[in-house]
């Protein structure tokens, strides 16, 4: 039976019992967008060195990953059954060569640019094609990692690198804007040589145009600014604390199968 990505990671979240469901559905827009229209990579091309590459920074949102890529047939659906159980090929984090299609593993916050940045320069200095595309979330800002990352990527000149910022406005434990602000981020991104859009993080033809237009300028790497909502679609955890490790009794799962129908 035909069933809407978010709602399979409704029922992977829920059978499981992991946290992380506002996360996943926070970025499952852009990934459902990036790997129907975007990306130059498919089961069949996902070891060939000439492939996109594309990196889920934060990896505790993995579930979103893996609902897109099962989509898009990199592996058996059936799969999705079995998420976060023991035994299971899907771990609750991104981890490299469990599945096809997930490039590296992730989790520990901080690292997904700074690995972008290395295959974007590998890729230049290659003189391979491929365009490398990482999604960090707002909480990732806070890593000095990510700003090195950013030093370095406009120093080099890595126009084939795209960044997406899950700007849901949420940390694990409160609002950013209390935990660490960031404001103004597009500024602090323009001052370190990118190149810079904002767009809705869930209206697909916004993610489609801004993607299809990158690199923005030659010479630049270009960053996406994604206003997201966490936990979107669901209104009991939707822009709320709770999204981030809720964990959804029969009753909750059931009135969200409606909410997003
Ligand atoms: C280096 C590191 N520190 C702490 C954590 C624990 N942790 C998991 S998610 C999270 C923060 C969630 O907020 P954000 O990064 O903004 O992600 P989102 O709101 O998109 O889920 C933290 C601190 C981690 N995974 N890695």
């Amino acid at each position: 039976m035909f069933m809407l990505i978010p709602k399979k990671i409704l029922k992977m979240k829920y059978e499981s019992q992991e946290g992380h469901l506002g996360s996943a559905l926070s970025c499952v827009d852009i990934l459902n967008v990036l790997y129907s229209k975007i990306l130059n990579v498919n089961f069949e091309n996902y070891s060939d060195e000439n492939r996109d590459r594309f990196i889920l920074s934060k990896g505790h949102a993995v579930a979103a990953l893996y609902a897109v890529l099962a989509q898009n047939n990199f592996f058996n659906e059936e799969l999705l059954n079995n998420y976060c159980k023991d035994g299971s090929k899907l771990a609750g984090h991104s981890t490299k060569g469990s599945v096809p299609g997930v490039e590296v593993s992730t989790g520990a916050l901080g690292h997904g640019l700074p690995m972008a940045t290395g295959m974007a320069l590998a890729g230049k200095i290659d003189k391979k094609n491929y365009k490398v595309f990482v999604l960090i979330s707002d909480g990732e800002c806070d890593e000095g990692t990510t700003w090195e990352s950013a030093l370095f990527s406009a120093h080099h000149k890595l126009d084939n690198l795209t960044l997406l910022i899950d700007y849901n406005k949420w940390q694990a434990f409160g609002r950013t804007k209390d935990v660490l602000n960031l404001e103004p981020l597009a500024k602090k991104w323009e001052s370190f040589g990118w190149q810079v859009k904002e767009i809705d993080g869930h209206n697909f033809s916004e993610i489609e145009k801004v993607l299809s237009g990158v690199p923005f300028e030659k010479g630049k790497p270009s960053v996406v600014i994604c206003h997201t909502i966490k936990g979107k679609g669901l209104s009991f955890v939707e822009d709320k604390l709770e999204s981030h490790y809720v964990k959804l009794t029969e009753e909750d799962y059931k009135k969200a199968l409606i909410e997003l129908e």
